[in-house]
């Protein structure tokens, strides 16, 4: 019998959410799962067996999630089931007359290369050579075969592959290899079996014409691995460097939390077609070809620690996520914000950790706060979804990352290494909650850690603020510091959070004071609404360091004179605080020019980079990074009626401030000693110095325009690596250069097949600001090699201008949202996921100025009119409802 059901179906717009609070343990669970799959391009073929345990404490029917399978035949016990018997409605199947014990199988048809959407089993490139994969997470294997589809089943897979050899070469899935033959008319088979249970999220499969590389690696307790990176034949020489950064990884695991990997073979393939960054599947991780492949010609600096990163991130789930796994979607920032915390740290350890800090807290402040701001903020562990597609935010990731460091800061290192090893001990092969975490953590140390678990509860982000008094007759300073946390919604009263304040005290000279026990550091929590924090024997009035090492995910609020700062950025011990300075400086001098008022922090601001920029003492890439004002989006952050065309300019004009100050002169000479070592080595030092270039190059463009732009041309000619060539070329097209048209089609001719290039040929140019970037990103759409089927090539275009580019989206007239909103339907239809990702560009419309509020907001109510995905409805109706 055949039950077809189409995926693309749109079942309902408004769908009751789901809540934490009704989170019940499975009725049914599965032991065992046998898989056979028989694979084609059009139509697969999978046949499932499940072993059933039934809870003897509920009495639910038998019911297993399915999207869109076609039924082709079912059984209990190894009886065919009877039409009656089983129902497979509303994407669920029931069965009646299940029992502890029984056995369930079914066999059930997909269509791969019909699934546009990239969940479930899909084919990545073109009917003829591409191949064949899967994407589970969250919620894909109910698209492939009926399940109790959530991360409390875990289950042992016994996987068997069988395709036609010639097309399907390697079959790969996730586990131990079991075998492997021939069969007739030219087919094959492969067996895996994963002896570990493991919820469905992390079933994997590959099949198709795949090369690979190979590297053995012995565990440090001593158990042989084969390490395989799996691409196709164009890209194979392209994985040696992801290669050694998994060898990084394994080794960093072992060292810094004893966690060792524990198959025999460790398999990663890379996919041009992929809506996140990568996959973590037991066995057989999945990426995302921007983040597994790199070489010098196409690679930027930027772009290989991603890649290092990624990995990391990917390979340090094996324990936090996959061995220890989440007892709902709602615990997900359990394995997401703690695998990005131990990947912050792997990253750190591997390179610069200050300049590593920096990174992450400006993209906390331009992806998460933004978030924290506007309708769609949430609490890092949500409390409802209706897509949890949609969860997998900023909030989850980074800011769960920083409620994992600020427990690693309140335990030190060792206690934080004591509360992980009881972590992984005592819920290895279990699917835990972030109370169990935080449970462990506290045990291992003697502590309650439960005053934390607020953070995971509320959404927004804290306002701290600090006010320092000296009294000179005491000898004393008084360190007051309040907090409160603006409504958010459905959250409208917030209560004070325990906020770790690690700090140190500069005396007017630029030395640290002595504070508790001698030490010049000291962490002090707030764990109410205000509290006074007294310290004794400091003579003359002080300079607060304050949040050192951004110790707590709040906006600090504190009335420091503009010398205060240049104070804190000259002599600061901590990078990241001195990098914190000069922002803060930058902030305060953006607003005196957006006001038109006096320049004293304007001043200030530019003549202390100016002298940092003499000295030539200073790394060059915290140089470059202290050179660098808070970006567009940041700016317009801590405004009300937004408007981003003008704070383009003030942006521009800030900028232009810091260079003129510098002086073309210093500026020519910087560039020329810089670009005296265009060598591609890819060494820190190496690294430092083009991005201190493209920095300088950047400022010289502001206020020597002609000559930057024939410098830019240059270094664009003679680049010997991607980084400086992409930074020319950005600097020729924002400037509009009249070099500019030529550089593009040198470069859109030399990598003219490479996917991964292109796409930064398709983003550079969605960059263009200000008015120009409308037509430029129409005729980009028109471009024969753009297409709304590949998510890398929507983010480089549709992604890099509407959520890149404020001055380019954010139109008075409406184009821009227009436009948007046009493409979401469209995208819609074929890939549900990334055009509620896409979508989210439209986040903090309530706060622009009048006329482009009220076209975004009709735009966006427009969209709302349609018949969307869950996906796309739950951000649209999320946008509008606050
Ligand atoms: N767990 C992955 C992220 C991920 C989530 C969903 C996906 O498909 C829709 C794919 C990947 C990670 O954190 O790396
Ligand atoms: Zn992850």
């Amino acid at each position: 019998m055949r039950l077809p059901l189409d995926h693309t179906v749109r079942d309902d717009q408004t769908p009751s959410p789901i809540r934490l609070a009704d989170y019940r343990p499975p009725a049914w669970r599965v032991d065992h799962i046998e898989l056979e799959f028989d694979l084609g391009i059009d139509a697969s073929e999978v046949r499932s067996r499940l072993q059933l345990a039934r809870d003897p404490a509920q009495d639910a029917p038998l019911r297993l999630d399915g999207e869109g399978l076609e039924l082709l035949a079912i059984a209990l016990d190894g009886r065919p089931l009877d039409e009656g018997t089983y129902r497979y409605r509303d994407n669920v199947l029931e069965v009646d007359g299940a029992r502890d014990g029984s056995v369930l199988e079914t066999r059930v048809r997909v269509r791969p290369a019909a699934n546009t959407a990239l969940e479930g089993l899909y084919l990545s490139g073109s009917r003829e050579r591409g191949f064949l994969l899967t994407q589970c997470e969250a919620e894909g294997f109910r698209h492939i075969t009926f399940f109790p589809d959530r991360p409390d089943v875990l289950a042992k897979y016994t996987v068997t592959l069988r395709a036609d050899r010639a097309r399907f070469p390697v079959l790969l899935a996730g586990g131990n290899p079991d075998g492997a033959g021939e069969l007739p008319d030219g087919r094959h088979w492969a067996r895996f079996v994963d002896p570990y249970p493991k919820p469905c999220y992390l079933f994997a499969l590959v099949a198709g014409r795949l090369e690979r590389i190979e590297r053995d690696y012995r565990t440090a307790d001593g158990r042989d691995v084969r390490l395989v990176i799996w691409a196709e034949a164009d890209v194979i020489d392209c994985c040696g460097y992801a290669m050694d950064a998994l060898e990084r990884a394994m080794r960093w695991d072992e060292q810094a939390y004893g966690r060792n990997y524990d198959l025999s073979v460790f398999h990663v393939v890379a996919t041009h077609d992929f809506n996140m960054g990568a996959m973590e599947n037991k066995g057989l991780n999945i990426f995302n070809a921007k983040y597994l492949l790199a070489d010098p010609d196409t690679t930027t600096d930027d772009e290989y620690r991603a890649v290092e990163a990624v990995i990391g991130h990917e390979y340090f789930h094996n324990w936090s996520g996959n061995r220890v796994t989440c007892r709902d979607w709602f615990q997900l920032s359990l394995k997401e914000g703690l695998t990005v915390f131990r990947e912050q740290q792997f990253s750190a350890d591997m390179n610069s950790a200050p300049l590593k800090r920096i990174d992450d807290v400006a993209l906390l402040r331009r992806a998460q706060f933004p978030e924290d701001a506007g309708p769609l903020a949430h609490p890092v562990r949500p409390a409802q979804y209706s897509e949890i597609n949609n969860f997998y935010t900023a909030t989850v990731y980074e800011k769960g990352s920083e409620l994992v460091r600020m427990l690693a800061g309140r335990l030190g290192r060792e206690g934080f290494r004591r509360g992980m090893d009881l972590y992984f001990a005592r819920n290895d092969g279990r699917a835990a909650t972030i109370e169990d975490f935080l449970t462990a953590l506290g045990e291992a140390n003697g502590l309650d850690l439960s005053p934390y678990l607020a953070w995971y509860g509320q959404a927004g982000t804290p306002r701290l603020v600090a006010e320092g008094r000296h009294d000179p007759v005491r000898r004393e300073y008084a360190l007051t510091l309040r907090q409160h946390t603006p409504p958010t919604p459905g959250q409208p009263d917030k209560r004070p959070l325990p906020i770790p304040v690690k700090l140190a005290l500069f005396d007017p000279d630029g030395r640290m004071l002595p504070l508790q026990d001698g030490a010049t550091e000291q962490v002090v929590v707030l764990d109410r609404a205000e509290h006074t924090f007294v310290f004794p024997g400091i003579e003359r009035a002080p300079v607060p360091s304050l949040l050192r090492g951004f110790s707590a995910p709040v906006i600090l609020e504190c009335a420091y004179a503009p010398a205060e700062l240049a104070l804190l950025l000259t002599h600061d011990t901590d990078g990241f605080n001195r990098w914190e300075a000069a922002q803060q400086l930058a902030w305060r001098a953006y607003a005196e020019l957006r006001d038109e008022r006096d320049r004293a922090a304007l001043t200030v601001w530019c003549e202390t980079l100016a002298g940092l920029f003499e000295t030539m003492k200073l790394d060059a890439a915290l140089l470059a990074d202290l050179l660098t004002p808070p970006g567009e989006v940041e700016l317009a952050e801590r405004e009300t009626d937004v408007d981003p065309a003008r704070i383009h300019a003030l942006h521009q004009a800030l900028q232009r401030e810091l260079a003129t100050r510098i002086g073309n002169a210093a500026l020519h000479a910087r560039y020329h000693d810089l670009a005296s070592d265009a060598a591609a080595a890819l060494d820190a030092a190496s690294q430092a110095r083009r991005r201190l270039r493209r920095r300088v190059l950047e400022l010289l463009a502001l206020v020597d325009t002609a000559a930057a732009q024939a410098l830019a041309a240059a270094q664009f000619d003679q680049a010997a690596t991607m980084t400086d060539r992409l930074a020319a070329l950005a600097v020729l097209v924002r400037s509009a250069a009249p070099q500019a048209d030529a550089a593009l089609a040198h470069y859109r001719k030399r990598y003219d097949g490479n996917a991964l290039a292109l796409d930064k040929w398709f983003a550079v140019q969605a960059q263009l600001p200000g008015e120009a970037a409308l037509a430029r990103v129409r005729a980009l759409e028109a471009d024969p090699r753009f297409t709304l089927k590949n998510p890398n090539r929507v983010q480089a275009l549709f992604g890099t201008w509407a959520r890149g580019n404020p001055s380019g989206f954010h139109r008075a007239d409406g184009e821009g949202y227009r436009l948007l909103a046009a493409r979401l339907a469209e995208l819609d239809a074929l890939n549900p996921q990334v055009a509620a990702r896409l979508a989210t560009a439209f986040n903090g419309w309530q706060r622009l100025e009048p006329v482009r509020r009220g076209q975004a907001r009709a735009a966006v109510a427009g969209l709302a009119d349609r018949r969307l995905s869950r996906n796309l409805a739950e951000i649209v109706g999320n946008m509008l409802k606050a």
